[in-house]
């Protein structure tokens, strides 16, 4: 336990802040099972584990209502099981079976449910924010009170249609939360050695938004900043632009081979920045938890994603005869 970085908490309600620590290490206990069933080969295509990033997912989707709205990025696992989706509904989908969110038709990339305002992971690098800036456009079209948020990572801060979506939400006043997810690295990239200007808050603040810079790390920061932007947004005051600065412990995707970061750099980060051992710290210090409080919020992610586990090994797989269904292609012949 990393005791000395503990800083004291700002008045959160207790229940919440115990809730947002339980949530963290649900997401990580899932990860860490998912990269060694992936490694397994019980996910087809594999999974982007977000271990190490916990605290931007849960910070994120607790400072937004239950009823706004995210889009993700391809590595997006955390986002769902913040916003709500189930250990068993992500895992089956993972595997391919028919009892996962989607009927084992989207995987890992293509996690989504509309109930939950989960508006999905993708594949397409800097895609998720420009369903996200759409999600925002109706809302404000409607007249609903919904703040979406679409994230992206550092290399998507790289990708041009990025910067056509904060654009047009900064113009058009959107209800947007347009989020990089920094985690210093693009597969094998090292951020710092293809961004120009060096510094992604300050190139979105060129857009006429608000823009700011959030310890990713620190679950109180995402959230308190999350917060205020959906406040702005709620009010009619339009999109926030944050930068997350977080990393990611593992690799790219499972298995991946690393020779571009050096195992002091990730022990330093797990050391010194861990974002589930330094609030659980936190928390104990604030005398909002104890060791056998804590232990107890491990053994329940634990079951929980044991239980998760059997689902999906026992899950059915889809039936082959509705392949067809829910998909839809364009061949060139289509009437016009
Ligand atoms: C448009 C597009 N270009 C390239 C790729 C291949 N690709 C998949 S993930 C990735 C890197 C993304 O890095 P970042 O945005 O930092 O997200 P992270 O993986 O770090 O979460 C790339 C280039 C893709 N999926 N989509
Ligand atoms: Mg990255």
């Amino acid at each position: 336990m990393t005791t000395s970085t503990a800083q004291p908490m700002p008045d959160v309600d207790p229940a919440a802040a115990r809730e947002w620590l339980a949530a963290m290490i649900l997401i990580r206990t899932f990860e860490e099972r998912g990269d060694e069933l992936a490694l397994r080969g019980k996910i087809p295509g594999g999974m982007h584990p977000a271990i190490g990033q916990e605290a931007a997912a849960v910070g994120i989707a607790r400072g937004l209502r239950g009823t706004d709205l995210v889009a993700g990025t391809h590595r997006a696992h955390h986002h769902a099981l913040a916003k709500g989706m189930t250990p068993s509904a992500v895992l089956a989908e993972l595997y391919g079976k028919a009892s996962g969110s989607n009927g084992g038709r989207g995987g890992s990339m293509h996690l989504a449910d509309f109930d939950l305002g989960l508006w999905g992971s993708n594949g397409v690098v800097g895609a998720g924010l420009g369903i996200a800036m759409g999600a925002a456009l109706g809302a404000k079209q409607r007249g609903t009170d919904q703040v979406a948020a679409g994230i992206f990572g550092d290399g998507g801060a790289n990708v041009g249609r990025v910067w056509e979506f904060t654009n047009l939400a900064a113009i058009w006043k959107l209800p947007l939360i347009v989020v990089c997810e920094n985690n210093l690295y693009a597969v094998e990239t090292q951020t710092s050695s293809v961004t120009g200007g060096a510094d992604i808050t300050r190139r979105a603040a060129g857009f006429g938004l608000p823009a700011f810079t959030v310890d990713g790390q620190d679950v109180v920061s995402v959230h308190q900043a999350v917060s205020e932007a959906a406040d702005r947004a709620r009010t009619g005051s339009g999109p926030t632009f944050l930068e997350i600065l977080t990393y990611r412990y593992k690799g790219h995707d499972s298995g991946q081979v690393i020779r571009y970061r050096t195992d002091d750099e990730v022990q330093r980060w797990r050391s010194s920045k861990d974002p589930i051992e330094n609030y659980a710290a936190r928390l104990i210090t604030a005398g909002l938890l104890d060791e056998a409080g804590l232990a107890a919020l491990t053994d329940t992610a634990r079951t929980t994603v044991d239980e998760a586990v059997t689902f999906a090994e026992e899950a059915p797989w889809p039936d082959p005869c509705t392949a067809a269904e829910n998909v839809s292609a364009y061949t060139g012949n289509e009437q016009r």
